[in-house]
């Protein structure tokens, strides 16, 4: 056993560079590509298109049942940049999970923390620590870090959405966890609106301080409606005069990111018009909710349209340009590169 070996020319210093393997060392000066000027990026620009992430999810409901294979159906976009692993991005894991009519995905938690963006439909119900969290079109749901949670589908019609976890940060972390849980009685779920959204859910009110739920690393309110993202957006197009908004999901308590790792944004680019270019450390990935348009990630260019999951990876330059008024959302790792003081962001011409 012996790590990678340099050679030589001069037959002392290949001698000490057979040492050094030997002994599991390496020697920086014969190291490239370690500090290069700007980052080296694994995964590339990609966009997995909705007709597809849909055809396969409703033929994968058809030939595998929810208890084989695992309990949660789920299609994990893969970075063709990342050589088969499961990733979108470097740092972020985005799939479409579809569950049948009458489906239950059973109660587990994971320290990866995790999110659903809903693109379509309604009927699901997520339980969060056993908070009933109703699933709709536009909606934005968490199960942060090591809660338990489980996926209920009373309704006659199959639902699917859009997963995002910080699972590739956590296991490069070596700080995965799982375990199952008890799954809740599907009778008890019919309340449309959550413990979460009755105590934390009005814009600008919460209960007096003595009142609210110990503070945690994540927001204590778990759903964000879209009824509410699509106001904010609208007013905030108006105040940027810009033809193009971003608003970012925040914990009302604290005015920070909704969760640790992960930083969750709402986009809207009117007909016509285009977003920012710029380009950030970290990576993104990002779905479209309403409209269409073009996005161009560095030198590619890719056509949008509802449901599809767009790979941003970092320091790529990004745009949106609209043909119909887009309504986008998209997940970052930003708060871990700020809280490492290795956020940076570029407008580019
Ligand atoms: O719904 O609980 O996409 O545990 C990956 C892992 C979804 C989930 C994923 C999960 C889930
Ligand atoms: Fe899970």
């Amino acid at each position: 056993m012996s790590t990678r070996r340099f050679s030589h020319s001069d037959p002392e210093l290949d001698e000490l560079y057979s040492d050094l393997s030997t002994e599991h060392l390496q020697p920086l000066w014969e190291l490239k590509g370690l500090l290069t000027p700007t980052p080296t990026v694994a995964s590339v620009p990609h966009r997995w298109s909705a007709a597809q992430l849909r055809s396969l999810g409703e033929r994968s409901g058809r030939l595998v049942g929810i208890d084989r294979g695992g309990d949660r159906r789920v299609l994990a976009c893969a970075n063709p940049g990342l050589g088969g692993a499961p990733y979108a991005v470097s740092s972020l894991w985005a799939a479409v999970q579809y569950l049948g009519p009458r489906e239950v995905a059973p109660a587990h938690r994971h320290t990866p923390a995790a999110l659903r963006f809903i693109l379509e439909g309604s009927g699901v119900w997520t339980l969060v620590d056993g908070d009933p969290l109703a699933m709709s079109a536009g909606d934005l749901v968490l199960t942060p870090s090591w809660t338990f949670h489980e996926h209920h589908n009373p309704s006659d019609e199959p639902m699917l959405w859009m997963d995002v976890l910080d699972l590739p940060m956590v296991a490069a972390l070596e700080a995965v966890f799982f375990e199952e849980g008890p799954s809740e009685d599907v009778e008890r779920l019919t309340d449309p609106v959550s413990r979460s959204e009755r105590s934390y859910g009005a814009p600008g009110l919460l209960p007096p301080p003595a009142e609210r739920t110990t503070p945690t690393r994540h927001s204590p309110l778990l759903a964000y409606r879209w009824a509410d993202t699509d106001r904010a957006l609208a007013r905030r197009l108006d105040v940027t005069g810009a033809g193009a908004a971003t608003m970012t999901y925040v914990d009302p308590t604290t005015g920070r990111d909704v969760m640790p790792t992960m930083r969750c944004e709402a986009h809207c680019v009117v007909e016509g018009a285009s977003s920012p270019r710029i380009r950030q450390t970290g990576s993104r990935v990002l779905t479209v909710f309403h409209g269409s348009g073009v996005a161009e990630v560095g030198e590619q260019r890719f056509d949008l349209g509802p449901g599809d999951i767009l790979a941003i990876p970092s320091w790529v330059p990004w745009s949106l340009h609209a043909h119909e008024r887009i309504d986008a959302f998209s997940t970052s790792d930003a708060p871990v590169l700020h809280a490492l003081g290795l956020y940076r962001e570029q407008e580019q011409p």
